[in-house]
């Protein structure tokens, strides 16, 4: 009723004509922006942040699961459990693409946004995607469990869609003079390689539901507002 009285007013056929016409439509038409924004704001928030991935490492009789997760500081907790290769240190990279149409050959070179030289994983200095070596022991196998400061789940140092590579030898950190040092490690070929995936969780669902409800409950009070204001 009050509403149609604004929108009336637009058409200049309503009750309200004259100099407070003009003010009230202004006024619904801005309570009806932010009511709009708020509603996108809402929705872009509803399971924009990933805070879990799962890459799947299956191939030369190499297998394995490593998972990436969030923690509160922004920085990524590795961990995993990988078997096959023999007791050594072995490059471990995040590779640029997510490309596996030729092996582990297609997946690029290592994850470097920032166009740096190859370095360390505590080298503030280095590609995005240098994780360093992981370590198997004489059973063939490797538990991994570090922390990352650089690899990322969201934003520009996302690593979803990119792909995880396991070399078949031992990335000297940039540190050699080798000609491929500061470029790759020299880490030598590629044994196993696997696509950085969303791995989902029922806390981020119920997350999700939650902002749903949230954003409706808001858009119903911002439209209940309104009524009341024009009322
Ligand atoms: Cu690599
Ligand atoms: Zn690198």
């Amino acid at each position: 009723m009050c509403l149609n009285a604004i929108f009336s007013c637009n058409k200049q056929a309503g009750p309200f004509t004259g100099a407070l016409c003009p003010d009230y439509f202004k006024m619904f038409k801005t309570l009806m922006f932010v009511a709009a924004a708020v509603v996108l704001a809402s929705a872009h928030d509803d399971g924009a942040e990933i805070k879990q991935a799962i890459v799947k490492l299956d191939g030369s009789g190499v297998s394995g699961l490593v998972k990436f997760i969030k923690l509160d500081d922004g920085k990524v907790h590795v961990t995993g459990k990988v078997t096959g290769m023999p007791a050594g240190q072995y490059g471990f990279h995040i590779h640029e693409t997510g490309d596996l149409s030729n092996g582990c050959l297609s997946t690029g070179g290592h994850f470097n946004p920032n166009g740096h030289d190859h370095g360390h994983p505590h080298d503030e200095i280095r590609h995005v995607g240098d994780l360093g070596n992981v370590e198997f022991d004489s059973t063939k196998t490797a538990n991994i469990d570090f922390i990352d400061p650089q690899i990322k789940l969201n934003g520009r140092h996302n690593i979803i869609g990119r792909a995880l590579v396991l070399h078949a030898g031992t990335d000297d950190y940039g540190r050699t003079d080798h000609p491929d040092s500061k470029k790759t490690g020299n880490a030598g070929g590629r044994v196993v390689c696997g696509i950085v995936g969303i791995l989902s969780e029922e806390p981020l669902k119920a997350n999700s539901a939650a902002v749903s409800t949230s954003s409706l409950l808001t858009a119903i009070s911002v439209y209940s507002l309104i009524a009341i204001v024009l009322h």
